[in-house]
């Protein structure tokens, strides 16, 4: 039981407004390697000395693959629309292309027709980072063939699940995938080039592009677009330097994959500052990234301060932080979604990804956890301030559904509204989790009321 009176933000948001959770297979599923999968980067890299803070592993996670039956329910408990997760490609098809592993893709049917039998619509994301190891083996991203073995990977998820999915997205975060993975290497499959990161974020978006067409080709139902992690990025201080560091730095985090996607062209000074490690791009490529989509996916956590110098510490601000030492800042979020829609041509934008890592100690089967409570609300709030601004918004998913795997952090930061313990496997619905309840309850009251 909350023993925290909820309160609510005054939004009331449209009736089709979407309201979610959301997880990734890695992070929760475990079974690494039952049932014929196959072992995928974040396997392998997990296993290198130094690369996860606690020296953990995805092999158990959140054991979500055997206790998937009753995630559901809870999830339904809620009162969310939507559930958004991720496939595991290793999981569906073990090396990456050719046999498919039935065993897989029965888990991700069960999984489906389970949403929907509880009245939640899936919201698919094909890749959230745990790419097989066997491509990998190959060159990885940086590999052009792998493009088109990830159009075949969603080709053979639409075969299967497409009818009944109601949004695909094909990559999570590709500069996560491309910068932490490729060129600070802290983050699977652990390359430190920058040529590689740069030839990696090219193919990622390359291959969205491609896949989606062929989805719509094979008349693709389900709404399609790409998830990126944005923030927005200020200078330390008003100097032309420090202006200029945030400007690129912008152009390294959001331009890169922005003006692709909407403008079919590389930002030029960012290509200036790669030289010689811009990627190699084909005639055709840009217009293929640029093909329409049907929503924009951001998941935003914080803004990003920098200075020329790199002087600048995250605790100068007196801003209040997350576990994970990023500061509290809602307000950015209003201001990126503002700037989206005065940049770009977007469509509908989705918030896929939104929550905090805090100290959550479960006393007495309770975890209060207000400051998690806190964020979300106050996030909830800026979205509906860019909604009012006229910014066309169709949804928001909390990050995350339950506490997980935290990738290089492993499991000490906790980013859920359900607390796991993991050596039980015990879920227990934190204050933000009754919290969002009543808000999403307190929603759609009104828009009956508003119906009737
Ligand atoms: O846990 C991650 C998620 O996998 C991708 N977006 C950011 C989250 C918090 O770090």
């Amino acid at each position: 039981m909350n023993t925290h009176p909820a309160t609510h933000p005054p939004a009331q948001f449209p009736a089709d407004f979407v309201w979610g959770v959301a997880t990734s297979a890695f992070q929760i599923e475990g079974a690494s390697d039952v049932d014929g999968k196959g072992p995928s980067i974040w396997d392998s890299f997990c296993k290198l000395p130094g690369t996860i803070a606690d020296g953990s592993d995805g092999h158990v996670a959140c054991d979500h693959y055997q206790r998937w039956s009753d995630d559901l329910d809870m999830i339904a408990s809620l009162g969310v629309k939507a559930y958004r997760f991720s496939t595991s490609w290793p999981r569906v098809q073990p090396t990456g292309s050719g046999a498919w592993n039935a065993k897989g893709l029965d888990f991700y049917e069960r999984l489906v027709d389970g949403l929907l039998a509880r009245g939640i619509a899936p919201y698919l994301t094909l890749n959230h980072w745990d790419f097989p190891q066997a491509l990998q083996d190959k060159g990885g991203w940086a590999n052009r063939d792998t493009v088109q073995h990830f159009v075949d990977y969603a080709l053979g998820m639409h075969a299967r699940l497409g009818d009944r999915v109601a949004s695909i997205t094909t990559h999570n975060e590709p500069w996560v995938m491309s910068v932490l993975g490729n060129e600070t290497g802290i983050f699977a499959p652990g390359i430190k080039n920058r040529g590689t990161a740069a030839q990696v974020s090219h193919h990622l978006l390359l291959s969205h592009g491609l896949a989606m067409r062929a989805l719509r080709d094979v008349g693709c139902k389900a709404s399609l677009g790409i998830v990126l992690n944005l923030s927005p990025i200020q200078g330390a201080s008003d100097s032309a330097a420090d202006r200029a560091k945030a400007y690129l730095e912008d152009g390294r985090l959001a331009r890169w994959y922005l003006d692709p996607l909407f403008k079919a062209a590389y930002p030029a000074d960012v290509l200036t500052d790669l030289g010689a490690d811009a990627p190699q791009v084909q005639n055709g490529d840009m217009d293929i990234i640029a093909t329409p989509m049907d929503y924009l996916g951001i998941n935003y956590y914080s803004r990003t301060v920098v200075s020329a110098d790199g002087s600048w510490n995250v605790r100068q601000s007196g801003l209040e932080l997350t576990e994970m030492d990023w500061e509290i800042y809602p307000q950015g979020l209003t201001e990126l979604l503002l700037r989206l829609k005065r940049d770009y041509p977007v469509p509908p934008l989705f918030i896929t990804e939104n929550g905090g890592a805090f100290k959550d100690p479960l006393v007495n089967g309770q975890v209060h956890d207000a400051d998690r409570t806190r964020y979300l609300q106050t996030h909830i709030e800026s979205v509906h301030q860019a909604m009012r601004q006229g910014v066309k918004m169709g949804g928001y998913m909390v990050w995350s559904l339950m506490d997980n795997f935290e990738w290089a952090s492993g499991y000490a930061k906790r980013f859920g509204i359900v607390h796991v313990d993991y050596a039980t496997q015990a879920r227990t619905l934190k204050d933000s989790a009754y919290w969002y309840q009543s808000f999403l309850s307190t929603q759609a009251a009104a828009a009956l009321a508003k119906a009737a």
